[in-house]
């Protein structure tokens, strides 16, 4: 099966297959290829070609640009089945989240085309006569892409289409566990190129496959003048300084701990649909993913066993076969939940939940019940993100200790509350409200569009990606001021004569 997948993906068998890292499924730990690591040396080489790939692409006009950004977009509605089968495959999410994750793709593109029509600057009042000044935005240079196994598709292709529109060349160095995907993402853009035609570079794009020394390759070249990373706040913490010492700049997309506020005037058939969809979706293991509850006292037993009552209708299993949550990532992941939930259990929590399940049938392939931790307080343990569907359910009195709660915490990513008291609701999307880069009213915090920005604030790491006015961020500004008179004044008035 995945032979045929990976051809009909354009995938040569001698890419994914006769290296010596075992790429595995996380459904059932099968194996899926052997990819080679490639040696420092090599990804050097691919900085000195992504260089010449930038000299040559920047001078094709920007709405030529996203000639080739439309024809990527036609690929992937093509093959939008086969990359979100394997996107399942190879990262475990349930195929309708795969399809989801490459419609994102899709979306970016035609956001990335119509910007390729709208890259301008301003023009600003100069205070001298005879003179124009305005701001122009430039190509920046090869952008460096690190992405992580949750979403091995969409983020790429977040940065990827915009980067591309602007004038840049790519290298991405996407997670260890899903290097197909990004191989598949490649051959796909490869395939655009070639319609495309000759003034597309060679080494437009490439990827990198290989381990930490790789990515350490491109976060110390300062021929990358950008690094759009994302991943564990762990990881943003040392790409983070590494960059900034050679003066590089960073989009960082790292951790969350996202909380929904609960109201008692909330709708609460709504609200628990929310707590579904963003607590167990994913298996747990979004950046966005609900992790905290912070419901009324007043309404928290009625939540708590609705909530429960959902999650007991919730299948879990084989993510290609209309189940509503396949696997972690893998074994590792596994423990550190039942690390958590053995904390949480000594911190005096009810835990309901985060067994291990279908081990006979999988014994390679790590399901688990989520889980529903019912907490006193929040705790440190609380404050820390377990990648894994791990509920933690607190309850508040005022709504300005919610508030405070929802804020408390390292990570500054997605939050929501459910309300319908417009006070309640507007001051949590007020400058005196949630602190997290995405604050969302009766939406569930994870599953944005690509419209907006997205990213968020502290250990979150400060980056935004996607829509909004992000693709200033692949290009360089410059300020121009030109004068047409036949004098010469001086700024602010001074007299040098
Ligand atoms: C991630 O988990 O890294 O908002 C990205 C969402 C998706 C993106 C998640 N659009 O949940």
């Amino acid at each position: 099966m995945i032979n045929d997948l990976m051809q009909r993906l354009g995938v040569s068998s001698q890419q994914y297959q006769g290296g010596d890292y075992a790429v595995t499924s996380p459904t059932d730990g099968s194996e899926l290829g052997r990819v080679a690591f490639e040696s420092a040396d090599v990804t050097q080489g691919r900085i000195d070609r992504a260089q010449r790939a930038f000299e040559a692409w920047r001078q094709v006009p920007a709405p030529r640009r996203g000639e080739l950004v439309r024809l990527f977009a036609d690929q992937l509605r093509r093959h939008k089945d086969d990359l979100g089968r394997l996107v399942t495959l190879e990262c475990g999410k349930i195929y309708q989240e795969g399809l989801g994750e490459v419609q994102e793709m899709i979306d970016i593109c035609d956001l990335a085309v119509g910007q390729s029509r709208q890259l301008f600057g301003l023009t600003i009042a100069s205070e001298r006569p005879g003179h124009h000044m305005r701001e122009s935005w430039h190509p920046l240079g090869p952008i460096g892409l690190i992405t992580a196994f949750n979403f091995p598709v969409a983020p790429w292709a977040w940065n990827a289409a915009l980067a591309l529109v602007c004038g840049n060349s790519l290298i991405w160095k996407p997670s260890e566990k899903t290097p197909l995907c990004a191989l598949a993402c490649q051959a796909l853009l490869d395939a655009a190129v070639k319609e495309f035609g000759d003034d597309a570079p060679a080494d437009l794009s490439q990827v990198v496959i290989g381990g930490r020394e790789s990515g350490e390759v491109l976060t110390d070249d300062r021929r990358i003048p950008l690094i759009s990373a994302t991943g564990s706040t762990r990881m943003g913490r040392e790409i983070a300084p590494r960059v900034a010492s050679r003066f590089g700049r960073s989009i960082l997309e790292l951790g969350g701990n996202n909380a929904m506020i609960l109201a008692p005037s909330a709708d609460l058939d709504m609200a628990v649909r929310a707590i579904l969809f963003s607590a167990v979706g994913t298996a747990g293991q979004r950046c966005t993913t609900l992790r905290r509850l912070i419901v009324h006292e007043s309404i928290r037993d009625d939540v708590l066993a609705r909530v429960k009552k959902a999650y007991a209708n919730v299948t879990i299993g084989d993510p290609m076969d209309g189940s509503l949550v396949g696997p972690l990532i893998d074994g590792q992941s596994f423990d550190q939940m039942q690390s958590a939930l053995g904390k949480a259990r000594e911190q005096g929590a009810t835990v309901t939940g985060g067994e291990r399940l279908l081990e006979d049938q999988y014994p390679e392939g790590f399901y688990v019940r989520p889980a529903i931790v019912e907490m006193q307080e929040q705790t440190d343990l609380v404050r820390s993100e377990t990648f894994a569907p791990i509920l933690y359910v607190m309850s508040y009195s005022e709504f300005d200790e919610a508030l405070a709660m929802n804020n408390d915490v390292p990570q500054g990513l997605s939050s929501c509350v459910f309300t319908t008291d417009v006070r309640e609701a507007e001051t949590f999307v007020s400058a005196l409200g949630s602190d997290c880069g995405i604050a969302n009213v009766n939406i569930g915090p994870s599953g944005a569009e690509i419209g907006g920005a997205f990213g968020g604030e502290k250990e979150t790491g400060g980056g935004r990606e996607s829509g909004s006015d992000i693709w200033k961020s692949y290009m360089r500004r410059q300020t121009n001021t030109v004068n047409y008179s036949r004098e010469l004044p001086l700024a602010q008035g001074i007299r040098f004569d």
